[in-house]
């Protein structure tokens, strides 16, 4: 376990020199060497984002390198997690339906795309509205899908409002008692979620599938 430490280690550095063919080839490196790909998103991947953002407040990043490590990001998704990720969930069961989408003003999409991954490998079906998401377009995919979920993603103290708008929108078109709800992202904590009336925070991806099926009552 030591040397995937060290692996994690220099993945973070490469990372955040945006050395996208060595953090690519690390990041297989830690799979071959048997880590999953969640480990490498949380013990690598999220962590040199985190230090990205710290930069950014430090005013030693610019927005074109916050860019550059999204780009960075989803080239490793993309290209190496999540066919692993795909290959192993191979579910054939059908769990139920979740809207997912990060909220109105917000255009934040690496998280809430993993969110989705994951649970589509897990047997969920997931419709993805996407980023910038208005509360009467969540409620317009609960109507047309019949979703058991809505799953809300917000990265911004700014955006994170919009969930309570959301939630509030699905009270009023009458199917607040009939979805599930369930919040995450940067900004969003245990707390927040509890007073804005959802029913489940996820703290990272795995803990998001893990609480929607808990919420559907699904047995592991
Ligand atoms: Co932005 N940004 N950004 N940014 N950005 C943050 C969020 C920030 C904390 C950086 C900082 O200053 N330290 C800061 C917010 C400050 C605040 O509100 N308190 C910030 C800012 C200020 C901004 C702009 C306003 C900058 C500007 O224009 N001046 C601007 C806003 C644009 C907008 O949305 N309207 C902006 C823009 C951008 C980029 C476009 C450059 C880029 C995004 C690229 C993209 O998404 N395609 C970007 C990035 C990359 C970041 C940071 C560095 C990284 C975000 C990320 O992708 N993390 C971020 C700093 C940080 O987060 N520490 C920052 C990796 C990802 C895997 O983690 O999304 O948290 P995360 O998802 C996790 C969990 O949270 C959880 O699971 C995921 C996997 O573990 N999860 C859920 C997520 N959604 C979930 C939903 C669930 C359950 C779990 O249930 C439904």
């Amino acid at each position: 376990m030591k040397e995937l430490e060290e692996l994690y280690g220099r993945l973070k550095e490469e990372f955040l020199k945006f050395n996208f063919e060595e953090v690519k080839k690390l990041a297989r490196e830690a799979l071959s060497r048997g880590a999953s790909p969640n480990d490498v998103i949380e013990r690598a991947l999220r962590p040199a984002m985190e230090e990205a953002g710290r930069r950014f407040e430090k005013g030693e990043f610019f927005l074109a390198e916050l860019v550059v490590a999204g780009d960075l990001f989803k080239e490793v998704m993309d290209e190496v997690l999540l066919p692993e990720i795909k290959k192993r969930g191979e579910a054939s069961r059908k769990l139920g339906t979740v809207v997912i989408g990060t909220v109105r003003g917000d255009l934040h999409d690496i998280g809430k795309s993993i969110v989705a991954t994951m649970l589509r490998a897990a047997g969920f079906e997931v419709i993805d509205l996407g980023v910038d998401v208005p509360p009467e377009k969540f409620v317009e995919a609960v109507k047309k899908y019949n979703a058991d979920i809505v799953a809300m993603s917000a990265l911004l103290t700014t955006t994170m409002l919009e969930m309570k708008n959301v939630i509030e929108a699905l009270k009023q078109a009458g199917l607040r008692d009939r979805v599930k709800v369930i919040v995450g992202g940067a900004a969003v904590t245990e707390e927040f979620a509890k007073e804005i009336g959802a029913d489940g925070y996820g703290e990272d991806a795995v803990k998001a599938v893990k609480i929607c099926k808990e919420l559907l009552g699904v047995e592991e």
